[in-house]
């Protein structure tokens, strides 16, 4: 059966320019930080917009919010997409929005189109993709597929102290962490749809990639412990400059990225707090994130050691202290074959030129796919920014990625 698909798209972009104002940073930068009153604000819009389209909502314990168009067959597995809405500071519009307003819109594409789904299809929000707040990502997906245990949820804390328990029971989610966990074959197939947040298909002007792997994050914590003191009073060959160790850490760290003989090996340190901050004390105590990943699980994996011996190696060189704490390291994801080639199909019944790419950024979809055959659907952001104010995809390459998602849960759905 043949489907007249129609994206409206000039609704879905207002939709995207309404959420990008629900922020807690001037425009065009986004901030939306996960449970924070702005966050909160978002999720009552997007639920308000799920609701309007005659979906049926459920939040779980950790608050992934799931809106279900129940299919004909209520004993038959769902279809899933979605993404997240929270925001790193100083983002863009579109990370994560595109996937959960596109696949908004394809579903309501959908029921214009009088589809009669046999399996249920839901739209996902996931709670806290990004680290910002509890210092892991894919918080949401994690719990849902068992990558993250209840127990070590409740651990999590934040910079103020505020607790994960204490900020979801404040947001009125009062379930055990234990119900967030789906089921083995809770959905049949998984689809996100999101901006590719990296060059190559802006570069290549193909306007569709369809995801066959996704790389291995893996993120720390390292704290560097020195002997601070009187900036006039301690000389040079006394000083214990947590500072500088951490410096010549992150110089090392970058190097040992550079040096692993692939451009699929990426590090980052993108965090560094001096203790105690002052103009005239040497630093006593510094804490740098170090964010570190790879297509390549065994090279992911020797990144993070190199980056141990040279902590190891600074520290005795300069009689400093340094622990590292591991936040996460994740293995790769492998897109199932099902839903790449039902991405492909789509494409093709469209004449859309599309790509196989790789996905260098994670994504719920990294946890998902563990419980659900998954796969991803890319569109172009310019130049590849993402992560910065200036981040941007255009309203046609969204509607066109929307209508290959529509066109993919109908098949998947039948
Ligand atoms: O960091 C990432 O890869 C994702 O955008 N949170
Ligand atoms: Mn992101
Ligand atoms: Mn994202």
């Amino acid at each position: 059966m043949s489907l007249s698909l129609q994206i409206d798209s000039a609704r879905l972009a207002s939709e995207i320019e309404t959420l990008a104002l629900i922020s807690d940073a001037q425009p065009p930068a986004v901030t939306r930080v996960v449970f924070t009153p702005t966050d909160m604000r978002a999720r009552a819009w997007l639920i308000g917009r799920c609701e309007s389209a005659g979906l049926t909502i459920r939040q779980d314990a950790v608050g992934n919010v799931f809106a279900r168009w129940q299919g004909s067959d209520p004993a038959a597995s769902a279809i899933g997409t979605g993404s997240h809405i929270d925001a790193i500071p100083n983002a863009g519009r579109y990370d994560g929005v595109v996937g959960v307003l596109g696949g908004l819109e394809a579903i309501r594409a959908l029921r214009r189109a009088a589809l009669r789904p046999r399996h249920s299809i839901e739209l996902l929000m996931f709670t806290s993709e990004e680290p910002t707040r509890f210092g892991i990502g894919c918080l949401g997906s994690r719990l849902l597929s068992g990558a993250l245990s209840p127990e070590a949820a409740r651990g999590l804390i934040d910079k103020d102290g505020e607790s994960l328990e204490q900020v979801r029971l404040n947001a009125g989610l009062d379930q055990e962490l234990e119900s967030v966990r789906l089921p083995q074959g809770y959905y049949r197939a998984f689809v996100e749809l999101h901006i590719e947040q990296g060059p190559v298909l802006d570069r290549e002007r193909v306007p569709l990639g369809v995801v066959t792997r996704i790389a291995a994050p893996a993120s720390a914590r390292i704290t560097i412990e020195g002997a601070g003191g009187h900036a006039g009073g301690v000389l040079m060959p006394d000083r214990h400059d947590a500072l500088c160790a951490a410096a010549e850490l992150v110089l090392a760290i970058e190097y040992a990225a550079r040096s692993t003989g692939s451009v699929d090996t990426v590090a980052t340190v993108g965090i560094c707090e001096v203790f105690p901050g002052a103009v005239n004390s040497i630093p006593s105590r510094v804490r740098i994130s170090v964010d570190a990943r790879d297509t390549d699980l065994a090279r992911r994996d020797g990144l993070l050691q190199a980056v141990e011996t040279a902590a190891h190696q600074v520290s005795e060189r300069r009689a400093v202290g340094i622990t590292t704490e591991q936040l996460n390291a994740d293995a790769p994801a492998e897109c199932a074959l099902a839903i790449v080639e039902a991405l492909s199909a789509a494409c093709r019944k469209h004449e859309q030129k599309f790509l196989p790419i790789i996905s260098r950024a994670y994504h719920d979809t990294l946890f998902i796919s563990r419980i659900a055959p998954a796969g991803m659907l890319f569109i172009p952001c310019r130049g590849g920014y993402s992560h910065r104010p200036d981040e941007y995809a255009s309203v046609e390459d969204i509607g066109r990625g929307t209508l290959m998602l529509a066109e993919t849960l109908a098949s998947l759905s039948a």
